[in-house]
C-alpha cells in the first residue's frame, strides 16, 4: 500500500471546481436507459455513446475523474485510441466500477446486498495495470416498513469496507457508495435517519479494517424525502439536512463527499449542491462535489438518440451540465445560468 499515492490520487480527484462523472451503468442499467430513448441496445452503440463523453471537447475543465465500466476500459475510439489515454489527454484519472451488481438478501429478500468480493484482488491489479487508479463499488438501502433491517445496514457496511481495504492493497482509491433510495413516500427525516445509520456503520467497519481515510472518497445520497412523499422540501432543507447528517458522522480525514444524484432532476442536484456551498462553506471539513450519472447524463443521451448528426449537441449539452455542477461546486449557480 503505497499512502503517498492513494493520497494524491484522491487529492487530485477532489481538488479545484471539478466532479466526476459516473459512467459505469452496467449493461442491464444502460440497455434500459438506451431503450427508453430509441437507442439499439448492442456493445457498438454502448461503444459509440462512451466515445461521445470521453470526447467531449474541454470536458476535463469541469470533470476529474470517470467511473468506467468493465466493458467500457477495453474501449477505443473510431480511431483505435483507447478511451482510458482519451480521458488522460483531456486530464481526468480513469475509474473503474468494481461491483458486480445486487442479489436480494438472503432471508430478507426486499433488500439487497452487492456482489463482487470474489477474486476482486485479481481484477483490481487488472484494472491498475490498464490505468485505473481509483474504483467504486455501491451499495444499495432501502427504506421501506420495517426497512432497512440492522442486519441489512451492517452487511453492507462490511463488503464496502473490505472492499475499500482491497483497493488500498492495491493503491487503488475507493469510493465508498452506500445509497440510500429515493423511493418509497417516506420523509426527509426517515432519510436523514437511515443514512446517518449507514454511514455511522460504514466508518466503523471502515475502521475495522485499517483503511486510511485520506486515500478515501464518500459517494453519498442526499438527504431528501422519498419520491411519493407528500411533503417534498425546499432546496435550503435539502442542503441543511444533508450537510449537518453528513456532519454528524463523515470524520474529517475523509478525502472528499462525491454526491450521487439519485434519481433528481439534473436542475434539482446542481440547485441542492450549490446550497450547500452557499450556506455552508465555512462549516465544511471535507471538500464536497459531484459524482453524477443521471443529472449530468440524461439530457445529453435524449439529444443523441444513437445518431451521428446529433453528437455535437449532445456533446454541448454535457459539457454545459457539467460546468453547472462544477459552478454549483464554487458556490456559484444560479437558475438563471441553466436556460
Ligand atoms: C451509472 O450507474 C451506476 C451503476 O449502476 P448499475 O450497477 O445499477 O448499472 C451507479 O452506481 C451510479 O454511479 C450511482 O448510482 C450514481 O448515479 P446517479 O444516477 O444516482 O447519479
Amino acid at each position: 500500500m503505497n499512502l503517498e499515492e492513494l493520497k494524491h490520487t484522491a487529492t487530485v480527484l477532489m481538488a479545484g471546481e471539478r466532479g466526476l462523472i459516473a459512467m459505469d451503468e452496467s449493461l442491464p442499467t444502460c440497455n434500459k436507459r438506451f431503450e427508453k430513448v430509441g437507442i439499439p441496445q448492442t456493445e457498438e452503440y454502448r461503444r459509440l455513446y462512451r466515445q461521445l463523453i470521453v470526447t467531449t471537447p474541454g470536458l476535463g475543465e469541469y470533470i476529474s475523474g470517470a467511473i468506467l465500466f468493465d466493458e467500457t476500459i477495453y474501449q477505443s475510439t473510431d480511431d483505435k485510441v483507447l478511451f482510458v489515454d482519451v480521458l488522460k489527454h483531456q486530464n481526468i484519472i480513469p475509474g473503474i466500477k468494481v461491483d458486480e451488481g445486487t442479489i436480494d438478501m438472503p432471508g430478507s429478500p426486499e433488500e439487497k446486498i452487492t456482489n463482487g468480493l470474489d477474486g476482486l484482488d485479481l481484477r483490481l491489479n487488472n484494472y491498475y495495470g490498464l490505468g485505473a487508479r481509483f474504483a467504486k463499488w455501491r451499495a444499495v438501502i432501502t427504506i421501506g416498513k420495517g426497512l432497512p433491517t440492522p442486519a441489512n445496514i451492517k452487511a453492507n457496511a462490511e463488503s464496502l469496507a473490505k472492499y475499500a481495504r482491497l483497493c488500498q492493497d492495491d493503491d487503488i482509491v475507493p469510493i465508498v457508495e452506500p445509497e440510500v433510495l429515493m423511493d418509497g413516500d417516506h420523509t426527509i427525516e426517515r432519510c436523514y435517519e437511515v443514512t446517518q445509520q449507514a454511514i455511522k456503520e460504514l466508518f466503523e467497519q471502515l475502521n475495522a479494517h485499517d483503511v486510511y481515510l485520506p486515500g478515501l472518497i464518500l459517494k453519498p445520497n442526499m438527504v431528501i424525502a422519498g419520491k411519493d412523499c407528500t411533503i417534498q422540501n425546499s432546496t435550503d432543507e435539502v442542503a441543511a439536512a444533508t450537510v449537518n447528517c453528513l456532519l454528524s458522522v463523515v470524520p474529517k480525514e475523509v478525502a472528499g463527499v462525491a454526491f450521487l444524484s439519485g434519481g433528481q432532476s439534473p436542475q434539482e442536484a446542481t440547485a441542492h449542491l450549490q446550497a450547500m456551498h452557499a450556506k455552508f462553506e465555512s462549516k465544511l471539513p471535507w471538500p464536497l462535489t459531484f459524482s453524477f450519472s443521471r443529472a449530468l447524463q440524461q439530457p445529453t443521451l435524449e439529444l443523441w438518440k444513437g445518431k451521428e448528426e446529433n453528437v455535437k449537441a449532445a456533446q454541448d449539452m454535457l459539457y454545459f451540465r457539467a460546468s453547472m455542477d462544477s459552478a454549483a461546486r464554487a458556490g456559484q449557480y444560479s437558475v438563471d445560468l441553466d436556460q
